[in-house]
């Protein structure tokens, strides 16, 4: 358990869980009525251990996290304006509405993302700690990710070459009892997470991450150890989310008892009691702490409504490969464009089959959004 911390950081902790909570639900009913197109996975329960683990940070130090990541975005200070209006595909997103639900960022607040791919960003992580390594500075780098990604290779060569180089990164694993529809007894072998990064090189400590007091306890010793060590460490935070993997699943997977038991001990209603038991908090200054949430997420969602949708035209804006190098894309009949079977011995023509079929990628492309010349 950690120790409380003075009344006014208290009662932030709580505004800010008390922030992710109400978002997240009106972010669940504006997916419902299609304002929010793609994937929306939530961390509805699991913001005890979001707020605790970054309140543990330093502004100079990095978070990054995976697509659940609306809270971590939040809870860094990325106004819940640019949140959703990400969220809604709108210019004025954090990532310029080009990223959607799983690809959150913000480089002023070193907020570093968002990542689509399981265990994507725990290589990322280990490049930014080599970056402020070759800097000089003590900045350390925390990376979050779930108990489903410590199978994935990443898992293992990452936290090998931060512990043979002495990257300072905090590996904290969100140990939500699931990776998607499977539970950690059935997608790993070894169930103690913590102990997962033992052969590496990497020690682990565990924290309840239903308890912002001891999540930010346990990470702020392993984040303070970091800066001091230069030597990694993974911390499990053990946790569940209240609601489905992402907004499409039917849950047949775990029983409603099981997800009723986890709701008894739902992270926010038990700090504000500790605070209110403690004389941190009475009853009407939580009322307000929860008004203040609604009013901001109201401001959000109109924010969000009125901002525009990017110009089609702009799709052409910050990629790395254009007009006839585009190689294809799931929307266009990739079938059609295949080069005609190359023979193995004239790679001459295989080449100019490849040519062709990008330059109608590209032509396809264009046509499709009517850009005209434009772009080509
Ligand atoms: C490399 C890769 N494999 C598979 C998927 C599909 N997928 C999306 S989420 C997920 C489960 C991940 O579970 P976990 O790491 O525990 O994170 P949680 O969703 O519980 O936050 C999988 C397998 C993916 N996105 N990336
Ligand atoms: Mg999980």
């Amino acid at each position: 358990m950690g120790v409380l911390p003075e009344p006014q950081i208290a009662r932030e902790w709580l505004s800010s869980m008390t922030l992710i909570r109400r978002f997240e639900e009106r972010a669940a009913e504006m997916y419902a009525r299609a304002k929010i197109g793609g994937f929306l996975h939530l961390s509805i329960g699991e913001e005890a251990t979001i707020v605790g683990c970054a309140r543990a940070l330093r502004d100079t130090d990095y978070l990054i996290s995976t697509y659940r990541s609306h809270g971590h975005a939040l809870v860094r200070g990325t106004p819940p304006e640019n949140v959703m209006a990400e969220l809604f595909g709108r210019v004025d997103g954090c990532s310029r509405g080009r990223g959607g639900s799983m690809h959150m960022f913000d480089l002023a607040r070193r907020f570093m993302g968002g990542y689509g791919i399981v265990g994507g960003n725990l290589p990322i992580a280990a490049g930014i700690a080599l970056a402020c390594d070759y800097a000089g500075n003590d900045e350390v780098t925390l990376c979050t990710f779930g108990d489903g990604a410590c199978n994935q290779g990443t898992f293992g060569e990452t936290l090998n070459l931060a512990a043979l180089w002495r990257l300072p990164v905090v590996f904290m694993v969100t140990n939500n009892q699931f990776g998607m529809g499977t539970a950690l007894r059935r997608h790993s072998a070894v169930t103690d997470l913590q102990r997962k990064g033992e052969s590496l090189g990497v020690p682990g400590t565990r924290c309840d991450g239903m308890d912002v007091l001891d999540t930010h306890g346990v990470v702020s010793e392993a984040v303070e150890r970091v800066r001091e060590e230069r030597t990694p460490l993974l911390v499990e935070a053990v946790t569940y989310r209240f609601r489905g993997h992402s907004m499409a699943d039917p849950e047949r997977y775990r029983s409603k008892e099981e997800v009723e038991q986890w709701r008894a001990r739902d992270p926010i209603p038990a700090f504000a009691e500790l605070l209110e038991r403690d004389g941190v908090l009475d009853e009407a200054a939580r009322a307000r702490i929860d008004d203040e949430a609604m009013q901001r997420v109201d401001a959000a969602v109109e924010f969000a409504d009125a901002s525009p949708l990017p110009a089609a035209q702009s799709l052409y804006e910050d990629v790395y490969v254009l007009d006839r190098d585009v190689r294809g894309s799931y929307s266009l009949h990739t079938r059609e464009l295949r080069p005609a079977e190359p023979d193995a011995d004239e790679e001459g023509a295989e080449a100019e089959g490849g040519v062709a079929a990008r330059a109608e990628v590209a032509r396809q492309m264009t046509d499709a959004l009517g850009l005209g010349e434009e772009a080509s």
